[in-house]
């Protein structure tokens, strides 16, 4: 195992950080990752020895752990999530904008001997494969083993990335703890962290750039590689360096004469990305592998073309509702070698959660380690129980997907849980028109969100937890690649919407693998073959252009999903109208421009 840095590394300004966080966390000893299956299964030993892993019974589920968390960090902390910078208009409305200095300041009162009696273990991971021109470094540091095993799964972590980082190249340094410190002969717990919520912080200094995390173990408030670099802190350097960080899914899918388009989507916190990004579809001769399922770091090409790599090499999937009816390319994935974090613990030792296809158990530990059973009428999993999985373990991972170059794209997809309105899928008339549709996407809330259910948030783009500048620069940044390439040459942008209602509140259409056949229909649209009808919001399928042969829908039910509703669309303009005001002059005029002319085909 590596052990000491210097004896691995020549990189003074690596060092020289180390010393000074060394100096500032004061933990007991520091361990740096080398990344090696040793020493992946020596930290999986030490969290069982520490009660934070339970193992799994190695025939059901081999190599595979569950983990329970302290009931106060269960899940993403939006409201202690902040972007530090200077200007407040850097930030931009949507961000919790706290002034770069104070809170760095804040910081280092806060962090000051935060891991004492605790190990600190440091972590070199790349987002992106190793070495890659695109692939960006960060050092964690971070005083959870916890961390440690799921950011072997989730990125490219060890010596390689040492290697790859020279003695001279650039990374971001990360700063992770769990804000527990022990005393001398302080005996431990199994989930430490801060317990008062009002004193987590997830801090990205923009500037620098720098993560600063404190208080939570959970996700991704500590996984740092994932939202805040992948997201926060790239989308600020793509905005910079011409290129752009996404909250999207990539999927290849093949037709039944074996051509194949990348499609990348944008989805909403808790609207089914996962089960999209690896769907198994029900059209007889359709295949889709997945090249990633939550991030997509997007460049030109030589070719003009758009192209997309997923800078994970996991998945962090949210396991209620999980099954192999919903995903059963998922359910592969997590079949060994899995961290499951605040599910059910079945008596033969497996997990089990709400809807995972497999009938309630007589009895099982609860997510907060209670005898549990059916009967109780409470939740065994908690719904943001997460499995951790290696993404090559996924039935249908796309043959490119740890490819530097990343996999053109044809298509996007903008989309969102909505029970009204927003039909089954419309296509963008041109790039403008598309951005505008990723602009105007949001999602109504779920218990997911910890906020009133069944209400309109906005998320444009499926990026307003995770855009790490002002979203009005955003917008223009989107737009600007009209002008920096042929247009014909960018993807083609689609809304798609799977959460339809009807007026009992029922799904109208069925979704999962039956998705499929709105993907075949965007297939086609970008082959110039599909057939559509202009409408006043962008093109929507012809009569009989959707393949729906062998499935049982009414014609009445596809009449709602395809219908264009005047009142409930004059009533989205209003709405985005409101909403657009929030960015005040960093709104681009485009935006305004495409708002007035769909008001105006409305009539
Ligand atoms: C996620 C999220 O966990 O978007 O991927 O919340
Ligand atoms: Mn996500």
């Amino acid at each position: 195992m590596a052990g000491a840095l210097d004896a691995i590394t020549q990189h003074k300004g690596l060092l020289a950080w180390l010393t000074e966080v060394v100096e500032l966390l004061k933990p007991d000893s520091v361990y740096t990752c080398d990344g090696s299956e040793e020493e992946y299964k020596y930290m999986c030993d030490l969290l069982v020895e520490q009660g934070t892993f339970t193992p799994l019974n190695q025939t059901l589920r081999p190599d595979s752990f569950l983990a329970r968390s302290h009931p106060s960090d269960v899940a993403r902390v939006e409201d202690r999530t902040f972007i530090a910078v200077a200007d407040m208009n850097e930030a931009g409305p949507t961000n919790n904008w706290v002034p770069a200095r104070d809170m760095k300041d804040k910081m280092l009162r806060i962090f000051k001997n935060c891991m004492e009696g605790r190990t600190m273990y440091v972590i070199p991971f790349s987002m992106g494969p190793v070495g890659s021109p695109f692939s960006k470094i960060g050092i964690e540091v971070t005083d959870s083993p916890y961390v440690v095993v799921n950011m072997s799964i989730m990125t490219r972590v060890g010596l390689p990335v040492l290697e790859a980082l020279g003695e001279c190249g650039d990374f971001i340094p990360c700063i992770h703890s769990i804000g527990a410190p022990l005393a001398p002969f302080q005996a431990d717990v199994p989930w430490p962290c801060e317990r008062d919520p009002k004193h987590k912080y997830i801090v990205h200094f923009q500037e620098e750039p720098s993560i600063w995390s404190y208080g939570s173990g959970y996700g991704g408030n500590a996984l740092l590689g994932k939202k805040c670099l992948a997201l926060r802190v790239a989308s600020s350097m793509a905005k910079k360096e011409g290129w752009l960080a996404e909250h999207m899914l990539i999927l290849g899918l093949t037709s039944p004469e074996g051509k194949t388009h990348y499609i990348a989507g944008a989805f909403p916190s808790a609207c089914g990305k996962t089960n999209l990004a690896m769907m198994l579809p029900t059209l007889p001769g359709w295949t889709v592998t997945c090249v990633g399922d939550d991030i997509a770091w997007m460049r030109l090409g030589e070719d003009g073309r758009l192209y997309a790599m997923n800078p994970e090499t996991g998945f962090f999937g949210v396991a209620p509702g999980t099954s192999y009816a919903s995903n059963p390319n998922a359910m592969e994935s997590a079949k060994s070698n899995t961290i499951f974090t605040n599910t059910g613990l079945t008596d033969e030792g497996d997990v089990w959660w709400e809807d995972m296809g497999v009938a309630a158990p007589a009895h099982l530990i609860d997510w907060e380690g209670n005898d549990w059973t059916p009967e109780d009428g409470r939740k065994a999993a908690h719904p943001n129980s997460r499995f951790t999985a290696p993404a090559r373990q996924c039935p249908v991972i796309d043959p490119k997907w740890q490819d530097p170059a990343g996999v053109p794209i044809s298509a996007f997809l903008f989309g969102g849980r909505r029970a009204s309105t927003i039909p089954l899928v419309n296509q963008a008339f041109d790039w403008e028109h598309g951005v505008f549709m990723g602009s105007a996407a949001g999602s109504e809330t779920t218990a997911a969100n910890l906020s009133k259910t069944g209400v309109l948030r906005h998320d444009p783009f499926a990026m307003l937890p995770f855009c790490g500048y002002n979203m009005g620069d955003y917008f223009s940044h989107w737009l600007s690649f009209a002008g920096r390439t042929d247009a014909e040459k960018l993807p083609k942008v689609f809304f798609v919407n799977w959460f339809r209602k009807d007026d009992d509140g029922k799904f109208l259409w069925p979704g999962y693998g039956e998705n499929s056949r709105v993907l075949k229909w965007i297939f086609e649209r970008v082959e110039g073959t599909g057939e559509a009808v202009e409408t006043p919001i962008g093109y929507l399928p012809a009569p009989g252009a959707l393949d729906l042969s062998g499935l049982d829908i009414s014609d009445d039910a596809m009449k709602q999903l395809l219908a264009v509703e005047k009142e409930g669309w004059l009533n989205e303009v209003d709405g985005l109208s409101k909403y657009y005001d929030e960015f005040g002059d960093r709104l681009p005029a485009e935006l305004r421009k495409q708002l007035a002319a769909l008001k105006e085909r409305l009539g």
